[in-house]
């Protein structure tokens, strides 16, 4: 999908391991298998054993934008679409309550936000399972991660392993200050945090994007060394 280039981001030329500097030294336990637990306002929580069986397979290109302000051009993303995933398994098996509209995403290294169901609906929106015609790293998400492009890349979980439904986010304890997990946090409308203003979060976020990517990066070498 071809967007304008976002206010107050920077083209990268690679594609750095990236987050909360508390998440760094942490990486999944399961690698491998495409289990999915679905749990909170449901007549059924579940446990999807392979989240791609039976459904289309998904291939698209497109941008990647943290919300420290770089951005990876061109990334092409293996997968299902999640509105594929919610219309033909989460739904029927599930049966959530139709008010609860809030999605609590966590990976399996701890990191948390939530996602507004129209937002995950949007045709863009991928469980992933590969990344540029490899199986997704584990640097990068394996076994399964969402990707949701016209999100800050906060939204888009690594090493997704439950979601959470919910009718609001009273429940939900982010990872990390609150005004940095802005609810929706769409890159055209500059949403980097809640209750303080884009262009001032660009500013203080820029200093922290060239240490973080340096510790996460010591931390994914540490972790193959051991
Ligand atoms: N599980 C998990 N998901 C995560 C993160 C993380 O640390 N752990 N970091 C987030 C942030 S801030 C960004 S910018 C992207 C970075 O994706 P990458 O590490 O594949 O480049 O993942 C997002 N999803
Ligand atoms: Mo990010």
């Amino acid at each position: 999908m071809n967007r304008p280039w976002p206010a107050g981001q920077r083209e990268r030329s690679d594609f750095p391991r990236f987050g909360l500097l508390q998440l760094a030294h942490r990486f999944p336990a399961e690698t491998t298998r495409r289990e999915l637990r679905i749990v909170g306002a449901v007549a059924n929580e579940l446990v999807v054993d392979d989240v791609l069986a039976g459904l289309p397979w998904v291939e698209q290109v497109s941008d990647f934008h943290c919300v420290t302000t770089w951005s990876r051009r061109g990334l092409r993303w293996g997968g299902v679409r999640f509105a594929d995933f919610y219309e033909r398994v989460l739904v029927p098996q599930a049966k959530p309550q139709a008010a609860a509209t809030t999605f609590i995403l966590r990976g399996q290294d701890g990191a948390r936000t939530t996602m507004q169901l129209e937002d995950l609906l949007a045709p863009d929106v991928l469980i992933a399972t590969m990344l540029d015609g490899e199986p997704l790293s584990v640097a990068h998400g394996a076994p399964l991660r969402l990707v949701a492009p016209a999100h800050y890349g906060y939204k888009s979980v690594k090493h997704l392993s439950r979601i959470e439904i919910c009718s609001d986010e009273t429940g939900f304890r982010p990872a990390a200050f609150r005004f940095m997990d802005h609810p929706r946090a769409r890159v055209a409308a500059e949403e980097r945090g809640r209750g303080l203003p884009g262009w001032l979060l660009r500013h203080l976020y820029r200093p922290l994007v060239a240490p973080t990517a340096r510790r996460f990066a010591k931390a994914m070498e540490d972790c193959r060394d051991a």
